[in-house]
């Protein structure tokens, strides 16, 4: 590929924030959510990851996520999941990667500073109790709804849901970040993700409220492009690696 016009440069003096989403898995062959048109055979995808869906349907909801466990466990980090790595391992405690995918391909490429900030496909937790959310790679058998071993409930994954907030220790991470003063300057990179959805497609206007640069790599113009400083439009396996100059 051609050096790209644009360099995005990281120094010593600059911590960079990066937010992921789903276009960042696709090529890993994991399917985007709005390249679905939003459907999941033929069921919208709030259907299937919303609280209303789970309660009308655990049924459907787990079937969903079963499918998704099975196909994530077969694919692999691409080019742009090891981009990010060699970033972290440059800058250190000066980068966090707060991810909207919950397949955990980050962290199977070595990301270490990694927000998962809608939840995690291979964690499962109670709809009914308290208990501490648990690893787990089970496929259940279409039809069936696991049970809760400590109260009987009915178990779900660990997934930020429509309508659901974010855990307030993900958001306390990432304001934190972004609001750090040490000296360094804020830059702010998303990749892969259409902006739609909230509060992730809002980081660049805070990163923006502190006078943060911000720079969006994405196949098509997404929902909030005219917020960002620099557009690269591409595939992310092919301009993150060529996209920083590690100084
Ligand atoms: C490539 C590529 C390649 C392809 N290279 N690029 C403010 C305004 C309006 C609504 C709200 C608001 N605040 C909150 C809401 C409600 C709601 C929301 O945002 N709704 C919108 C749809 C309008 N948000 C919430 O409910 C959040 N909760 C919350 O805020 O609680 C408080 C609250 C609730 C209600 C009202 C007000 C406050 C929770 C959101 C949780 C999202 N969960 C999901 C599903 C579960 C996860 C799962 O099962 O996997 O997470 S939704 C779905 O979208 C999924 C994704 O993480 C998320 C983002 O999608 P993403 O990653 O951007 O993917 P795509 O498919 O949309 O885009 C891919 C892009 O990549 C495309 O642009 C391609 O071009 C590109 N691309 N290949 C580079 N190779
Ligand atoms: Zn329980």
């Amino acid at each position: 590929m051609e050096p790209l016009a644009e360099q995005l440069v990281l120094d010593s003096r600059t911590r960079l924030l990066v937010l992921t989403g789903a276009g960042v898995s696709a090529e890993s062959g994991v399917p985007t959510f709005r390249g679905m048109n939003g459907l999941w055979e033929n069921h919208p995808v709030e259907a299937v990851a919303s609280p209303e869906g789970f309660q009308a349907d655990p049924a459907l909801v787990w079937r969903f996520y079963s499918q998704r466990r099975a196909g994530a466990a077969d694919v692999k980090p691409n080019p742009g999941h090891d981009a990010l790595v060699r970033w972290e391992a440059h800058l250190g405690d000066r980068f966090l990667l707060t991810t909207q995918n919950v397949d955990g391909l980050h962290a199977r490429a070595g990301s270490q500073r990694v927000v998962d900030m809608h939840g995690n496909l291979f964690r499962t937790k109670c709809a009914d109790c308290q208990r501490e959310p648990f690893a787990d790679t089970s496929v259940h058998p279409s039809g069936t709804v696991p049970k809760c071993d400590s109260c009987g409930g009915r178990l779900r994954p660990d997934i930020v849901w429509f309508g659901e907030m974010l855990a307030p220790s993900d958001l306390e991470r990432i304001g934190e970040f972004i609001s750090r003063k040490d000296g360094t300057r804020l830059v702010f990179l998303a990749a892969g993700t259409s902006g739609a959805v909230w509060p992730a497609a809002g980081i660049v206007d805070e990163v923006r409220a502190v006078r943060g640069e911000t720079w969006l790599v994405n196949y098509e113009s997404a929902a909030n492009t005219e917020r960002f400083h620099h557009f690269v439009q591409g595939l992310s396996g092919q301009v993150l690696p060529t996209l920083a100059k590690l100084a």
